[in-house]
């Protein structure tokens, strides 16, 4: 498959076939006036996925940091310059806000740096070292999108009163714009920790940051300590975790998962916070606090995570808020703010947490019961083959779903007032 990719483009750029315009004359580079031309180029080839055995293969005995050199030098600009399409794409209030420009401009400039490894040759050692080096600059110049991007949208909040037509948009954007964001920090992180030359001295056995003997159990007990500190802090107690274990084919066995552990604790993190603090917030005047129980259970196809508290549950109108960017996002809490909220409910931490399970064909999903409690659910891809990234691509649907949603709706709306019938009589 990689061969396939790989053949792709050297076909354009492995003799010396110059892409269009990239013969600049300007030897910084970093000149981004042609950017828009680059952009158009290289949004027109779809990003192709890799699946968790590809992601292995790259880390594996065979594997060649030309080989990864080649295919990022090509992968990471149309990852990038599909998204950037999509970023051109939003209305204007929110495109022209200060945060938005400049993350914008992070994106031109990552793209303008990668394209100067197009002419370069895979062979020399010393670009591989430059290569590596650009992927870390890019990084960290990255590192906080998130924090911007909500700020853009806190600005727009400001300036435009909330409607629902600019909350499904903004939604349908992040939701795309993080992931591939997740997808590229990936790739990133794979090639730089592989040919860094060195092997993690925590986890020797990782291959990049995957690990493909990744013992759920222990990434739900660390996730939960982690939680239950920062909950013992602030509430100066916490639920008690109790964890059990389902292995379909191996009885007894703990259950293993090909996949990236970071990716699983962000995940069990967020809920635990969740469900901790609505577990305190409904038991406050109890002596005792019902315990947060985890199911984890292995079978064929999928490999299901279950966290159930007892803290009162949501509303079911209110579940589709809790993922929502538009309704989350509140102004950063400043540091040192004493009315800082102590657990959760502060920032893009479900809405972010769904999207690192769906990046591996999974999916994170709550079922509440108001009144009672709240179960929820990451579903996972039990097999490694079916672990594949999942990828927005730009293209005329994409286009659609950004000019749609002005549009009516095609349900009424339901009128409070009842109807009335005397209108309707007729006489005898
Ligand atoms: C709640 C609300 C929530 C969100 C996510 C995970 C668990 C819970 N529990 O009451």
């Amino acid at each position: 498959n990689r061969l396939v990719i790989l053949f792709q483009f050297y076909a354009i750029y492995g003799f010396g076939v110059a892409p269009v315009s990239l013969g600049s004359p300007n030897k910084d580079g970093g000149s981004s006036y042609c950017a828009p031309q680059h952009i158009e180029h290289f949004s027109k080839f779809s990003p192709s996925p890799l699946s968790m055995k590809q992601f292995l293969d790259f880390g594996s005995i065979n594997a060649c940091e030309k080989t990864s050199f080649a295919f990022l030098r090509q992968e990471l600009p149309v990852r990038l310059s599909n998204i950037m399409k999509e970023i051109n794409l939003l209305p204007d209030k929110l495109l022209t806000t200060p945060s938005v420009k400049m993350v914008q401009g992070w994106y031109v400039q990552s793209l303008m740096e990668l394209l100067e490894f197009l002419d370069k040759n895979p062979d020399d050692h010393k670009v591989l070292g430059e290569f590596v080096d650009t992927l870390v600059t890019i990084r960290n110049r990255h590192n906080d999108v998130v924090p911007t991007m909500a700020q853009g949208v806190i600005e727009y909040k400001e300036a435009f009163p909330q409607d629902v037509a600019t909350n499904q948009n903004i939604q349908y954007f992040l939701d795309r714009f993080y992931m591939s964001r997740i997808s590229i920090r990936m790739l990133i992180n794979q090639h730089t920790l592989i040919f860094d030359g060195t092997t993690n001295p925590v986890h020797p056995n990782t291959i990049g940051s995957i690990d493909p003997h990744c013992k759920v159990g222990d990434v739900v007990q660390d996730a939960f300590g982690s939680a239950k500190m920062l909950c013992d802090q602030y509430y100066l107690c916490a639920p008690d975790v109790i964890l059990q274990e389902m292995n379909l084919k191996k009885t007894n066995h703990p259950v293993t998962i090909v996949y990236v552990p970071s990716h699983l604790y962000h995940m069990l993190f967020e809920l635990f916070k969740n469900a901790m603090r609505a577990t305190i917030e409904t038991h406050e005047s109890s002596r005792n606090l019902p315990p947060i129980k985890v199911m984890v259970s292995l079978g064929d196809e999928d490999l299901t995570i279950k966290v159930s508290d007892k803290g009162g549950g949501v509303p079911f109108r209110r579940i589709e808020n809790l993922f929502s960017y538009m309704y989350s996002t509140a102004p950063a809490p400043q540091i040192g703010d004493q009315k800082r909220p102590p657990l959760a409910g502060f920032g893009y931490g479900l809405p972010i947490s769904r999207l690192y399970a769906k990046y591996f064909q999974g999916d994170l999903q709550l079922y509440s019961m108001e009144g009672y409690g709240t179960d929820a659910v990451i579903y996972l891809k039990a097999l490694s083959t079916d672990s594949i990234e999942r990828l927005p691509v730009y293209n005329k649907t994409a286009l659609k779903n950004y000019k749609m949603s002005q549009e009516a709706d095609d349900w009424c709306v339901p009128s409070k007032e009842p109807l009335d019938l005397s209108s309707y009589k007729v006489t005898k």
